[in-house]
């Protein structure tokens, strides 16, 4: 069910150094279909280390990927401003990269095809790469050409086979969810075009830390990417980064761009991708100390949220929460809230309504619970979507409902206006 993974997945460093335990945990999108299950969940640890040769932070264990991803519960569909995110890069790409260009344009883990759609209204040729049965038959429904299986060679060998190079290689929120990236870019040096690019987003291991987002650790995500790290992965695959963006999304994410090195179509912002490696060296992301720190925080914040919670709950306050998303589920077990202080967890995303959250065991509701029993406080677990989950409880606001917010510190928020 899985593996103990005793070395750098990217520089093969076998001197590994663990700086952050947060126990036992159940696989934070595996939800509970029936209560029966409840006694039969299965637990795994979770672990971080430092690979002091590449500066990569990887969990200590690898689950086995068709036991997350054959069937994946998330839909990336489900927020608006993700929504904007993905007509945002698609545009972005559209003008800059393939500058006007009609291309063809392969997004791997394309989930329910948020980001292909964008693509598709710029009149581009899609095609999805996409594990999980459930959402690959989903984005085939809604017209998006997709091939439902992992990405590595023989995938790209197929793809190759039956359409043509890409002009465009996408992997948004895929890349810190691989064991073998080494294979992953031999696949995407099969598939790219020569003069085609390589783009990436992933969670951003320097905001992670400035902002104690310890509730992003979860199994599904095996690594915790800083520029240097991924610089070193691309050479090793014939592939240079053109440039590099900071974006907000979950969190803070990092855009990188990538092209093959012949390719010298697209010029290379060096001082900006210096600015990134110097900011990481000034901010000591070189250092395992710095990791260390991430240790008290997470602990830090476990114990206000406990002591915040339980204070309501002496009051005869009730509290629930809002996003049954992975981190929120890794929140939860790690501070150790269950179904007897929360009493349910609203989920706009139909297929997680009726079940209930791993390891915690609280029921998963619609937004029509809200209406119907308001509670004094909602702890808004999808944190990095906040505003947007705030703009569409204006009513339980209005009503005089609170807000949490556990990351980047436990807040409190109170509207005067009823
Ligand atoms: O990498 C990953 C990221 C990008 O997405 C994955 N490993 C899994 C997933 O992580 P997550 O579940 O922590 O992601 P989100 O996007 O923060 O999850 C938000 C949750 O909140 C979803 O379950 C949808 C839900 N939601 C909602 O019900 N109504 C979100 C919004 C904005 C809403 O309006």
């Amino acid at each position: 069910m899985f593996y103990e993974k005793k070395s750098c997945r990217i520089c093969g460093n076998k001197g590994l150094i663990p700086y952050l335990d947060m126990g036992n945990t159940p696989l934070a999108n595996s939800l509970i279909v029936r209560s029966s299950e409840i006694n039969n969940e299965k637990y795994f640890p979770l672990v971080v280390v430092y690979c002091p040769t590449c500066s990569l932070s990887q969990l200590s264990i690898v689950v086995e990927p068709s036991i997350l991803y054959n069937h994946y519960i998330y839909h990336s569909s489900i927020s608006k401003t993700f929504h904007e995110h993905c007509k945002q890069l698609a545009e972005y790409i559209s003008s800059i990269i393939l500058k006007g260009k009609i291309g063809f344009c392969v997004d791997i883990a394309s989930n329910d095809g948020c980001l292909l759609t964008k693509f598709k209204n710029l009149s581009h040729k899609v095609l999805g790469i996409e594990p999980a049965k459930n959402l690959a038959k989903l984005s085939i429904s809604t017209g998006i050409d997709t091939y439902n299986d992992f990405w590595n060679k023989k995938t790209a060998e197929k793809i190759l086979q039956s359409y043509s190079h890409a002009d465009i290689i996408t992997s948004t929120n895929v890349f810190a969810h691989v064991d073998n990236l080494h294979e992953f870019l031999e696949g995407i040096n099969i598939l790219l075009s020569e003069d085609g690019a390589f783009i990436i987003e992933v969670p951003y291991m320097s905001e992670l830390i400035k902002k104690n987002e310890f509730d992003t650790i979860y199994h599904e995500h095996l690594s915790y990417f800083l520029i240097k790290t991924l610089k070193i992965l691309f050479e090793k695959h014939n592939l240079k980064i053109l440039d590099i963006q900071k974006l907000p999304i979950h969190g803070g994410t990092i855009r990188v761009i990538t092209v093959k090195y012949s390719n010298n179509n697209l010029s290379i912002n060096k001082k900006g991708i210096d600015k990134f490696l110097n900011e990481e060296d000034n901010n000591g992301m070189y250092d395992i100390h710095t990791y260390k720190n991430l240790d008290i925080y997470a602990k830090k914040i476990k114990s206000e949220i406990f002591s915040l919670i339980t204070n309501i709950k002496r009051q005869n306050k009730r509290i629930s929460c809002y996003g049954a998303s992975a981190k929120g589920i890794t929140l939860l077990n790690y501070c150790k809230i269950n179904y007897r202080m929360i009493d349910y967890i609203i989920d706009d995303t139909p297929q997680k309504q009726n079940c209930f959250a791993p390891g915690s065991h609280i029921p998963i509701c619609s937004l029509k619970k809200l209406l119907e029993s308001p509670p004094d406080y909602l702890l808004i677990l999808a944190w990095n979507f906040a505003e947007e989950i705030m703009s569409k409880t204006k009513f339980y606001q209005n009503n005089g409902g609170k807000y949490i917010i556990p990351i980047p510190e436990v807040r409190l928020y109170e509207y005067s206006s009823k």
